[in-house]
């Protein structure tokens, strides 16, 4: 029987948004949990890590989202079978971590010109750099994606490139991508995949 999944975090994008778009690519019943602050709050003493997100699989409670991506992906046939193919996925993920770790100080920056100042400088260098790279990675696979399916690498990169190409990231252009069509591609096939593209109309806002 398919486990009863509940994935808990706030009412925002965030470390969630990969899992989510993974649920619903593998076609697995799941309850999206938006907690609010007060929530968080009353359920944090409770948590593994007092962190969310976290996954509730039949009761046992998942933390940390790069296993439950790994997890959700197995459950819905989003990783790559072959040993070599699933370590060049886990790869392509830490890459997205790399991002995440460099972007991530801007958004804690109170000061706003401080933190224009901050996006102009990954604007300039370490995000084209990023993209580069990838570009380079996708562009030398067969088709639109880095194996042949989509995989939670393709969820994960498209889930943080789609965001920054609509203008989320305040001071990122939303051209930043324009110049590397593979991972347009890739990121463009992603949202429009039907289940993903229903979830993403569903909750925009
Ligand atoms: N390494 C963890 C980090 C989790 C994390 O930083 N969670 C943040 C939200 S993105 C959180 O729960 N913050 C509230 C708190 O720490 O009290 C993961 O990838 O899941």
């Amino acid at each position: 029987m398919a486990p009863k999944l509940i994935l808990k975090y706030f009412d925002k994008a965030g470390a969630a948004e990969p899992i989510r778009w993974a649920l619903e690519k593998g076609s697995l019943e799941w309850e999206d949990k938006r907690l609010t602050r007060e929530e968080f709050g009353a359920l944090k003493p409770s948590l593994p890590n007092g962190q969310v997100p976290v996954l509730s699989i039949d009761g046992f409670e998942l933390a940390q989202s790069m296993a439950i991506l790994r997890y959700v992906g197995k459950l819905g046939g989003l990783n790559p079978s072959d040993d070599l193919a699933a370590a060049k996925c886990d790869a392509i993920m830490d890459c997205v971590t790399d991002l995440h770790i460099n972007i991530r100080p801007s958004f804690m920056e109170k000061d706003e010109a401080k933190k224009m100042e901050m996006r102009a400088d990954l604007a300039a260098n370490f995000i084209p750099k990023w993209l580069s790279n990838m570009e380079k990675q996708l562009s030398s696979t067969d088709g639109t994606f880095f194996f042949d399916k989509m995989t939670v690498a393709d969820i994960m990169i498209a889930c943080r490139l789609h965001p920054m190409r609509n203008g989320v990231l305040d001071g990122i252009p939303t051209t930043i991508a324009d110049s590397y069509p593979s991972l347009c591609a890739m990121c463009d096939a992603v949202v429009s995949e039907p289940k993903v593209a229903a979830f993403l109309a569903k909750h925009a806002k």
